[in-house]
């Protein structure tokens, strides 16, 4: 039976700095993990809209549509499409799995976040330093529980790797990683699968055609 692509929604364009890291990239990386045909839609980021608002009460991106089903939260769009497939152990490997997806959210980019907000949007060096020294203490707990293993459920690649990998490339760009060589190492490993590879070529190439698309209107 051939489905109907998943429709993905990212924002219309978004300035450099975000490029690369707007959370549309983890739902392409496990589209093509597993294959699933899907397009791309967009919403405006400079003018947000009801309708927007209407699929996404925080008017945030990403979403996706199945058929009837419009889901948004990262999270919980990768469990959805992640059932069934090979990112999914089955038994009570799948509830680890659905643990460590949410340990990713909860317990290391709410810390993440809290000190990316800090250094890059409020400039404040010293909440930045005072997250950044939280997050890197769960960073170096999270390499303790990798020791001796590449990935953190059932000895293969996961949903909940794939959520963790994409969370970590932020405090890896900036230097949190240093010092922690195992956790560096299962970063590099699963950045290095090629359906990551693809998902981020396809999120810039995205955006720098909204940017000609930009160029030719106001030409
Ligand atoms: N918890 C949400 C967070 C989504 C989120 O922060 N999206 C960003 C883009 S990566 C966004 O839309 N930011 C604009 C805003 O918050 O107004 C998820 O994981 O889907």
């Amino acid at each position: 039976m051939t489905r109907d692509p998943i429709i993905l929604t990212t924002y219309d364009w978004v300035p450099d700095f975000p490029r690369g890291h707007v959370r549309d990239i983890r739902i392409r990386w496990l589209l093509e993990e597993i294959d699933r045909p899907y397009r791309i839609e967009t919403v405006p980021l400079q003018k947000k809209t009801p309708e927007h608002l209407a699929r996404q009460p925080f008017h945030q991106v990403p979403m996706i549509r199945d058929g009837e089903l419009s889901l948004f939260e990262s999270g919980a769009i990768l469990l959805y499409l992640a059932e069934g497939t090979d990112l999914m152990p089955g038994g009570d490997d799948r509830m680890r799995t659905i643990q460590w997806l949410i340990a990713a959210l909860n317990s290391v980019e709410f810390y993440s976040a809290a000190w990316l907000v800090g250094k890059f949007f409020h400039k404040n060096e010293q909440s930045a330093a005072e997250f950044g020294k939280i997050a890197q203490d769960k960073l170096a707990h999270l390499q303790d529980v990798l020791k001796g293993r590449d990935w953190l459920v059932a000895g293969r690649f996961t949903v909940a790797d794939l959520l963790m990998a994409d969370i970590l490339r932020l405090p890896a760009q900036h230097g949190l990683l240093d010092g922690l060589p195992d956790l560096r190492a299962y970063h590099d490993r699963a950045l290095s699968r090629p359906a990551f590879q693809k998902a981020l070529a396809d999120q810039i190439a995205h955006f720098r055609a909204a940017d000609a698309a930009m160029a030719q209107a106001s030409a």
